[in-house]
């Protein structure tokens, strides 16, 4: 079928490369501690492995999340209400926004994401699966305010951010993107929005370190793709994946590892590293319900409503964009 016309919203150069990602590689690659911002990974490639990711038996958090939504999905449903347009925070290939939009029977659904093909692809799905639901996806980079598409405009908006993709922000970012998703949204939107919790660190490494390499191949595939779009010579293999517990920022962090002295080139900038230094891929936060409270009070978010899973491992929050409120 026809995939649903997009609005295409993301920048591009001469190649067909996002100015930004250059930018975001080079400065990050000159920095002591090297590092490239985890939104980078998705590339349509880094897109598909991530789905991967989702089904691998030590990554609970898709598992758990699907819980909640299924159990509790009368809870939520009656919280929200019908005729919302839902405005999702990424492209929802996964099984989580069919359960999303079932329970409560919205009136448009808009899903934003930086990865075209793979939002057209995943709009079409859901188009197929919901005859009848208007669906308007839009291509844009969601961290900044976004124009939603003149059909949504008059509609209440429920925001739907699922997966603790929230989590890969630090949280001065993490601030801002709620704040601009209260811009996108507008005063008296709902925020659905999954948090992963703190829990045993060996249960989280093995989550992001898995047994059968599938995420070493996600981090690893970064390098492919500043290979590619970027004019790089980076050695791939001789960097390794490495997953470590920060417990100062309740955070598991992925690195690059370089396995030897290397010396690589980037858009005609030249980089090296001793063995040992890594590349700081990502951080993916994990929250306490304290934590994630202030965390959505920061944003602009007053939480109203909180589930978790069975085995405690994962939070949903619904929250609603209040009108900003004077100290105290
Ligand atoms: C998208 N995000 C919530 C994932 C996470 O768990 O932080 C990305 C991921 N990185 C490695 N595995 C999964």
């Amino acid at each position: 079928m026809t995939p649903p016309e997009s609005l295409k919203l993301v920048e591009r150069d001469a190649r067909g490369v996002d100015p930004a990602f250059r930018a975001d590689v080079l400065a990050g690659l000159s920095e002591p501690q090297k590092a490239v911002p985890a939104r980078w990974f998705y590339d349509d490639a880094g897109s598909r492995l991530f789905e991967d990711i989702t089904q691998l038996p030590e990554y609970y958090l898709t598992r758990a999340e699907t819980e909640i939504l299924t159990e509790r999905a009368d809870e939520f449903a009656a919280l929200i209400g019908p005729g919302r347009a839902v405005v999702e925070f990424g492209s929802g290939s996964s099984l989580k926004t069919p359960l999303l939009l079932s329970a409560c029977q919205p009136s448009a659904y808009v899903p934003l994401d930086i990865a075209g093909d793979f939002l057209r692809a995943a709009a079409a799905d859901l188009a197929a699966k919901f005859p009848g639901l208007p669906v308007c996806p839009v291509e844009a980079d969601f961290m900044r305010r976004v124009e939603l598409p003149p059909q949504v405009e008059s509609l209440p908006k429920l925001g739907f951010f699922p997966g603790s993709t929230i989590g890969n922000m630090v949280p001065a970012t993490a601030t801002d993107l709620l704040r601009s998703m209260r811009a996108t949204l507008g005063e008296g939107a709902l925020l659905l929005i999954g948090m992963d919790l703190v829990k045993d660190t060996g249960v989280l490494i093995a989550a992001y370190n898995d047994a059968a390499g599938v995420t070493a191949r996600f981090n690893r595939n970064l390098l492919h793709r500043i290979n590619r779009e970027l004019e790089g010579d980076i050695p791939v293999d001789a960097f390794a994946h490495a997953a470590r517990w920060n417990d100062v920022y309740a955070r598991i962090e992925m690195h690059l590892l370089a396995r030897r002295d290397v010396a690589f080139a980037v858009s005609g900038h030249g980089f090296a590293m001793r063995e040992g230094e890594t590349i700081h891929t990502e951080n993916s936060h994990k929250f306490t319900r304290r934590t994630s409270n202030m965390l959505l009070a920061a944003g602009g978010w007053e939480p109203r409503a909180r589930w978790t899973d069975s085995a405690g491992q994962f939070s949903l929050l619904l929250a609603e964009a209040t009108p900003p409120r004077s100290a105290p």
